[in-house]
């Protein structure tokens, strides 16, 4: 059986591009993972998200475990067969859903407990279920359990709460065990600080794991500060390990983090933005809704080779938008994680010629001056 392994191919810079290895399938990085929250990338067939160019999804412990609950899904046969995508899934580990979505949450060093928000029932995810989740759903990535810390928060505080995901982790992985063929990343904190994000990596490294996120970003800190943080924090996980940037996010952050070292994505920006009607292009975004686009016999995007775009002009998309027909989510979110992947391939390919700075910069120039 093929086991997990990660090869570096190319460099340019800080910029890397490689393969992923798993049984379940090779992952192209720089990879963009489309999130399917609920066990589906909604409004896409699982054969359709692969059409984009996606090589692995992402799903979550915290809506799963809710519903339709973990030993069901065990049950059925695991997520793969269960949503029908056989590909390779990563699973987040539910501690940031839980503060994100859930009422009356409380932590403590054993971990979390909280109402769901879809019954008001209580649950805990301790380092421990989290890991027994993660395996009944049959996830290829395992994701240790962790607080993000929320910004901005105090150096103390941030701190703290940092000491206390080093605790976790190595709670994560010992409950997580030896299992070939899956893998298991540490997440680093620290906030916005260098010497947190430094003591981070090193508790990670000293415990081992097949992979590195670097959590706690885009959290309201904007991308300035992120990419502050990004020309540090990578440099201090593994070389050799897939580094995945948790949570992130538009393209011009993707573009931003590969230049700083960042193998992996996860972000529901062009999922949900394709429902909501905004369109990502090469010329920037554009809002469906507008009723400029009202009598355009135009594509979204004149050199996209999506569906929406091969076959479907602005002024039919901006009519299913305004008429909340189905199919208006069906092929706005095609098209935006057909955008998401060009990009990734785009950057995967300039990285290997050596040409990601040239690629950088042609991305910046095309995008909007004015009207798109
Ligand atoms: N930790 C986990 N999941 C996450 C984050 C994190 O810090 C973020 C931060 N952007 C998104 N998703 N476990
Ligand atoms: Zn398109």
């Amino acid at each position: 059986m093929t086991q997990f392994s990660f090869d570096l191919h190319n460099t340019d810079g800080k910029a890397r591009t490689g393969i992923i290895h798993t049984p379940r399938g090779d992952i192209r990085t720089p990879a963009f993972m489309p999130v399917g929250t609920a066990a589906t990338v909604k409004a896409m067939l699982p054969e359709n998200v692969r059409a984009t160019g996606a090589d692995i999804l992402l799903g979550n412990t915290y809506h799963l475990m809710l519903r339709p609950s973990a030993e069901r899904i065990a049950n059925l046969g695991g997520l793969h067969k269960f949503m029908n995508w056989e590909r390779p899934i990563l699973t987040d580990s539910g501690g940031f859903q839980v503060m994100s979505l859930s009422d009356l949450r409380k932590m403590s060093e054993q971990g979390v407990t909280f109402k769901s928000h879809i019954d008001g029932s209580l649950h805990e995810i301790t380092p421990e279920r989290s890991m027994e989740i993660q395996r009944l759903l049959g996830s290829d990535i395992v994701m240790c359990f962790d607080e993000c810390t929320p910004h901005p928060a105090p150096e103390d505080v941030a701190q703290k709460s940092m000491r206390m995901s080093m605790r976790w982790a190595q709670r994560s992985r010992d409950a997580f065990g030896d299992r070939p063929g899956h893998a298991i990343f540490g997440i680093q904190q620290g906030s916005v600080f260098k010497d947190q994000r430094e003591e981070s990596a090193e508790a990670l490294k000293a415990i081992g794991f097949e992979g590195y996120a670097v959590g706690g970003l885009a959290v309201g800190e904007g991308q300035e500060t992120m990419f502050q943080v990004l020309d540090y924090a990578p440099d201090m996980l593994p070389a050799d390990k897939p580094r995945y940037l948790m949570g992130v996010g538009k393209p011009d952050d993707l573009v931003g983090g590969v230049k700083r070292g960042i193998d992996m994505f996860d972000c529901v920006l062009p999922s949900r933005s394709g429902r909501t009607g905004q369109i990502f292009t090469r010329h920037g975004v554009l809002n469906i809704k507008n009723a400029r686009h009202k009598d355009d016999p135009r594509p979204l995007d004149e050199s996209c080779t999506c569906p929406a775009c091969r076959s479907y002009s602005r002024a039919y998309l901006h009519h299913v938008f305004k008429a909340q027909e189905i199919i208006a989510s069906m092929l706005m979110t095609w098209h935006n994680l057909h955008y998401y992947q060009e990009l990734m391939a785009g950057m995967r390919d300039a990285i290997a010629a050596g040409t990601f700075d040239h690629f950088k910069s042609q991305f910046h120039a095309q995008r909007a001056q004015g009207d798109i």
